[in-house]
């Protein structure tokens, strides 16, 4: 990994969570390209307050700073190329392709193989770039927390890997990714790539939002990343959000949300 922007890994034996490791760094004034990894976690942190278990050397546990010169209203696309290089690495290094659910769950069918959480940390001085910490957890061997409806690489039928294989192609596949955030083509490309990978759009879906839900058809994404949502004719572009897909594709049994 010599020679990248990503070669300076902080290997833990146990850490409450890796996004909070990484984020004190970040505010302490750590440099883009910053990488944690865990064999475990105590409190892995989830969405909304929500927790990310795996019991220890089950997963891939890490946290990855970005700095890209980007207005907020830009950065999900930083979060989506680390999700989009997750998906990749599983692909290469597994034998598994995970789609993406919209915001930036891995999911193999319908279940959840791994998730991301982005978290922006302001710059050391107010000039400075915005930080932002993006955590991965990928289950290797374990399908996550019973009713979760998870699964992991090998009960999808991937190769039994490692997580410091997986994480090395993660940060090979992200090196690529990271560089398209700097202009504005290369953004365009990421945004693409997103809409091929997203298994949320084209479905009706039930997106829950801090004071209300939103019901309709995902119809596309926005170049900066974001859900668009069509309800009765109308067009609303969702930035964050729990998103429920209402029905199976396709083929599929029952569905679980
Ligand atoms: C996420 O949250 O999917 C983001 C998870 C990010 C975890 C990584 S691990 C490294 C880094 N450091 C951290 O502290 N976090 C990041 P959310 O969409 O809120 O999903 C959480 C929900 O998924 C939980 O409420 C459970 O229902 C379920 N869940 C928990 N652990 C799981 C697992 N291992 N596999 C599948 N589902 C799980």
């Amino acid at each position: 990994m010599s020679g990248t922007r990503f070669s300076d890994i902080v290997r833990l034996g146990e850490v409450d969570s890796t996004n909070r490791y990484l984020s004190e760094q970040a505010r302490a004034g750590a440099e883009e390209g910053l990488v944690v990894v865990a064999d475990h976690q105590t409190a892995g942190r989830g969405r909304l307050g929500r927790r990310w278990e795996s019991p220890p050397g089950t997963s891939l546990l890490c946290s990855v700073l970005l700095r890209p010169s980007l207005g907020p209203e830009k950065l999900h696309l930083a979060a989506v190329a680390v999700a989009l290089s997750a998906a990749s690495a599983c692909a290469s290094v597994a034998g598994v392709e995970p789609a993406v659910k919209w915001p930036n769950d891995l999911v193999v069918g319908e279940a959840k193989v791994a998730g991301v959480l982005a978290e922006v940390v302001p710059g050391p001085e107010a000039a400075a770039p915005l930080g932002l910490v993006v955590g991965v957890g990928v289950n290797l061997t374990w399908p996550g927390p019973p009713g979760a409806g998870g699964t992991s690489l090998v009960a999808a039928g991937g190769s039994t890997v490692t997580a410091d294989e997986l994480l090395e192609g993660l940060l090979d596949e992200l090196e690529g990714r990271r560089q398209l955030l700097d202009g504005a083509l290369g953004r365009a490309r990421l945004a693409d790539e997103a809409r091929r990978r997203c298994s949320t759009l084209g479905r009706d879906v039930l997106v829950e939002l801090a004071h209300e839900e939103v019901l309709g058809r995902a119809v596309g994404l926005t170049d900066e990343g974001h859900l668009v949502v069509e309800r009765d004719g109308e067009r609303q572009v969702v930035v964050a959000g729990d998103v429920v897909h209402l029905r199976p594709p396709p083929g599929a049994g029952r569905y679980q949300a």
